[in-house]
């Protein structure tokens, strides 16, 4: 009997409601399916019987993949491997993604794990496949590590491909409708460009992508994006580029292009602050009518000491001011996220920063922040220095399950301090209205409680004082009680259905 030709997928949830299809399964489905693959995604987050699932589709399959980041995706993916292995342990099981990428040799130890991929897994999650149907040897496959009488063994690097080099991801195998859903929009995420020119400090993505920023063609960009939105009826896509505005002349061609085209969809980007800076009003207007409607800005932090620890000699404070009003005035929404809590950051640094946030909300009301505490991931500059700043560093696969959030309580910020600063955070939710992805399913009395209780929360900002915290006491209690309730989702089975032709 030949092998089969049918290869499993699994994507354990993100624990987040803004959910939407995995590019990263979208991505290296295309070249199976090509070749004559027969394909299925399970997606934890719209399947919620996903371990049924898996076992009942591997069946009849070659292998199974699993697409992982670091942390808590770690927690499924190996539920999913062990029930795997005690159903068949020579089935393959091939792990691909960030976590195996940034850190190859510790997965592949793992005993239910025979196979993990580095970087991009086009080519070479298409030749594990056809080496498996014919019972080859994967020796000759580049970018993955394997093992061979239980020892593991690695092959050469891939050498990584421009982004027009590598095929359209598979939008096909996505069930909109299942992730509308959950999130209560109807969304997805777009990829125009690749790698970031830039090395934060904290940052993965050299690690994977290299520096060396590359993109599609204008026309690309603007035919698939409104393909893609009229075949799926999208109201959003989210360009989950690292810094979409490298290059402005061809951000401003693909505005011009889609408004040509008569685009009617919302987008968003990822880009730093310098690069925004250049915007004038006129072109963010341009970008606006074109469906723009947010730039979401890593500012990180306000502090010029920490920024410089973080490496980010790149951003100017005063230009940010500028550039926010100029965005405001142009209606795109200028979205900032914050890492509290980084080396070296202290109380004087921290308040530097909640300073400028405060000033800057009240000066422009539509900006928006969004707050982290620093995690030194794998793969990042800072990461290298993990054992001398007292980051344990997990010895196992399993171990990294809770690295995330674990490791938002920092030897250098836990206890006391640590309890002031996540306090801190929910004051700053509150202080100001920020709109997510996921559909607002909060009632209108929780919204205006909200907003009522944002003007002692600013006070508290102001005046650094988060004890007895009653606005956050009551805001809790009435999201629990007044949040409308979330619909039960589960998909249909993710079959290779053929795409639907565009209107
Ligand atoms: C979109 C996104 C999200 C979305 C995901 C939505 C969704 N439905 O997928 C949301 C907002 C939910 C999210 C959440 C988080 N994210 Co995120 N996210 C991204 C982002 C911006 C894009 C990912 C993407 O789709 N890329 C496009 C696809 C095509 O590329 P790809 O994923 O790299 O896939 C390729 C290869 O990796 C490989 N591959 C991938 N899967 C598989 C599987 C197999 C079997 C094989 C063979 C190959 C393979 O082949 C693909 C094609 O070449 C990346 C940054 C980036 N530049 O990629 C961060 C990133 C992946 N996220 C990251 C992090 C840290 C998180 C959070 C932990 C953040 C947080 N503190 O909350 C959470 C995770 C929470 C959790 N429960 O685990 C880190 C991961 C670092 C790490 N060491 O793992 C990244 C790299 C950001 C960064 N620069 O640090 N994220
Ligand atoms: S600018 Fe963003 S994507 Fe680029 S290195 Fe810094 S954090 Fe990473």
């Amino acid at each position: 009997m030949g092998k089969s030709k049918k290869i499993v997928f699994f994507i354990p949830s993100f624990s987040s409601i803004e959910a939407t299809a995995p590019l990263g399964l979208l991505a290296i489905s295309t070249p199976l399916l090509e070749a004559g693959y027969d394909v299925r995604i399970i997606d934890s987050t719209i399947a919620p019987d996903y371990k049924k699932r898996v076992l009942n589709e591997v069946k009849d399959a070659l292998c199974l993949g699993i697409s992982l980041v670091t942390g808590p995706m770690i927690s499924e993916t190996v539920e999913i491997c062990r029930a795997i292995k005690k159903w068949n342990r020579d089935f393959p099981v091939i792990l691909g993604g960030w976590h195996p990428s940034l850190l190859p040799t510790q997965t592949l130890e793992a005993e239910y794990v025979d196979v993990i991929v580095r970087g991009q897994g086009e080519e070479s999650m298409l030749e594990i496949a056809q080496r498996l149907s014919g019972g080859a040897s994967l020796d000759d496959v580049q970018g993955i590590g394997f093992k061979r009488a239980g020892e593991p063994h690695f092959t050469p690097e891939r050498p990584l491909k421009s982004l027009d080099r590598t095929p359209r991801k598979a939008y096909e195998l996505a069930d909109f409708d299942a992730y509308e859903r959950v999130c209560g929009r109807r969304w997805a995420m777009y990829v125009s460009s690749l790698a970031c020119p830039f090395n934060c400090a904290y940052c993965t993505n050299a690690g994977v992508y290299g520096r060396k920023w590359n993109a599609l063609p204008v026309e690309q960009v603007v035919q698939e994006t409104i393909d893609l939105t009229r075949r799926y009826r999208l109201e959003l896509l989210w360009m989950a580029d690292d810094n979409f505005l490298v290059d402005l002349e061809r951000a401003l061609e693909i505005a011009e292009g889609l408004i040509r085209s008569g685009a009617a969809f919302k987008w968003s980007v990822q880009a730093t602050t310098n690069l925004t800076a250049r915007l004038s009003v006129e072109e963010l207007r341009l970008l606006r009518r074109s469906g723009l409607h947010q730039i979401c800005q890593g500012i990180e932090t306000a502090s010029p000491t920490v920024m410089k620890l973080m490496n980010k000699g790149f951003q100017v404070l005063p230009d940010i001011y500028e550039s926010t009003a100029r965005c405001v005035e142009a209606g795109v929404i200028p979205s900032f996220n914050i890492i509290f809590g980084f080396p070296g950051e202290g109380p004087r640094e921290r308040r530097e920063t909640i300073d400028f946030m405060m000033d800057v909300c009240r000066r422009f009301p539509g900006a928006e922040f969004w707050t982290n505490i620093f995690t030194p991931y794998p793969g990042s500059p800072i990461f290298h220095r993990a054992k001398e700043i007292g980051i344990e560093v997990p010895d196992s696969l399993e171990a990294w399950v809770d690295y995330f959030p674990r490791y938002t309580v920092l030897p250098w910020l836990k206890g006391k301090e640590h309890q002031r600063v996540q306090r801190m955070r929910d004051y700053l939710r509150i202080a100001f209205d920020r709109a997510p992805i996921a559909a607002d399913r909060q009632s209108s009395v929780a919204t205006a409680i909200k907003h009522l209780t944002s003007y002692p929360a600013r006070w508290r900002l102001d005046h650094d004082f988060y004890d007895f915290p009653v606005e956050l006491w009551v805001n809790r209690k009435l999201r629990n009680i007044l949040t409308l309730p979330k619909p039960n989702v589960d998909a249909k089975p993710l079959e290779p259905a053929a795409a639907p032709s565009c209107p």
